[in-house]
């Protein structure tokens, strides 16, 4: 989808965020299926005409009859093709072109100006707009699919491009093992989400959890099984969380960071609660057999109205870590909790 003016704030807040939404796809574009093309063109029989014939060459078609309308359509769905008159009232076909540049779209856009002039000057100046190819009116329809095709060959690369780009940024933030966020993505990303709790004024938890006597269970039944543990953990994990904003990031070996955006203290710890009981509940299968485990959780919140400007990440992770300590001095499989109202001064609860 398009970046629409009227997006609603919740959305944006979303967008903002820029988590889970990166293990989206991006939009699929092959150059087999024929992609969606807005039409724009003033003269309704010319249109109707166009219309027609692309419909019959197998093409998805919108028709607006100006520029701003077609701009408008832009914004609200991607349309990798536009076909657009030069002369239009209004905005004409070339400063749709230059407007289409100018915005942030899902993809590509294949810009084929139709100009009624073709002196050198003119073609120059509808290129330099931001077209990517200029026809000459009137239409020839076997050159029309030509150049059509041969813009469905550049948007299909520019497609497998970006899909490529982003398997590589998923690889690069994703652990290998487990397909939790790594590291890098939590410290590039939870700056982000404290960011936008303290913008918004909503709270913020993480939960930090570590699998009691990990070493055990590999020193028992070797490094294998013990990464079979460690995926199991996280799957589990991951069903027991809200998918479209809860993350969970691999901290460590055995050691897992739980971020729980627009989530308060009390909340937050029956999170951790129940995850600790889906954990314990149920025996983990290994390729050595079943095994039996625990793990303990250490939960910092940020006060009902979000981050105050002296909270830094590495407070609230340090601060998680010391809760998490304290449930392993107090024997594991337990949980222990900080809200953090104001940063200044702390003040622990069980
Ligand atoms: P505690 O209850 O105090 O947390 O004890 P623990 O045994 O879980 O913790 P400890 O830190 O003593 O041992 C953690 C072990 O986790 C040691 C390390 O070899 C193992 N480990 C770390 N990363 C991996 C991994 O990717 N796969 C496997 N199988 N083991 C790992
Ligand atoms: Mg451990």
């Amino acid at each position: 989808m398009a970046r629409c003016a009227d997006r609603t704030a919740q959305s944006q807040r979303r967008a903002e965020s820029d988590t889970v939404l990166e293990m989206e796809s991006v939009t699929s574009i092959t150059a087999d299926t024929p992609p969606a093309i807005l039409l724009a063109e003033d003269d309704p029989v010319t249109r109707m005409l166009m219309t027609r014939f692309l419909k019959k060459a197998g093409y998805d078609v919108d028709a607006v009859a100006d520029g701003a309308e077609a701009l408008d359509k832009m914004m609200k769905r991607y349309y990798p093709i536009l076909v657009t008159d030069w002369e239009m009232p209004g905005m004409d076909g070339v400063a749709l072109c230059k407007a289409v540049r100018n915005i942030q779209l899902d993809g590509y856009v294949y810009a084929l100006l139709l100009t009624a002039r073709d002196s050198k000057e003119h073609i120059i100046a509808g290129l330099e707009a931001g077209a990517d190819d200029y026809l000459v009116k009137p239409v020839h329809e076997p050159e029309l699919i030509a150049r059509l095709n041969a813009g469905r060959r550049i948007l299909a690369l520019e497609h497998s491009l970006r899909a490529a780009n982003h398997r590589n940024r998923i690889l690069s933030i994703t652990d290998a093992l487990t397909g939790a966020y790594n590291r890098r993505y939590l410290m590039e990303q939870l700056p982000r989400e404290v960011e936008r709790c303290r913008r918004y004024a909503y709270p913020l938890s993480v939960i930090m959890c570590d699998i009691d006597h990990f070493k055990r269970i590999n020193d028992e039944r070797g490094h294998a099984a013990g990464d079979d543990v460690l995926q199991q953990f996280v799957s589990r994990v991951q069903r027991s969380i809200r998918s479209n904003s809860d993350w969970i990031a691999r901290y460590g070996g055995e050691e897992f960071l739980l971020v729980l955006p627009e989530t308060e203290y009390k909340s937050g710890v029956f999170v951790a609660e129940k995850v600790r009981g889906i954990i314990r509940d149920e025996v983990f299968g290994t390729r050595m057999g079943e095994a039996q485990v625990t793990a303990s959780f250490g939960v910092a919140a940020t006060g009902p109205n979000g981050p105050d400007l002296a909270l830094k990440v590495e407070g609230l992770i340090k601060a998680a870590d010391q809760c998490l300590y304290k449930s392993k001095q107090e024997g594991r499989d337990r949980t222990h909790g900080i809200e953090i109202p104001n940063s200044l001064a702390l003040t622990v609860s069980a």
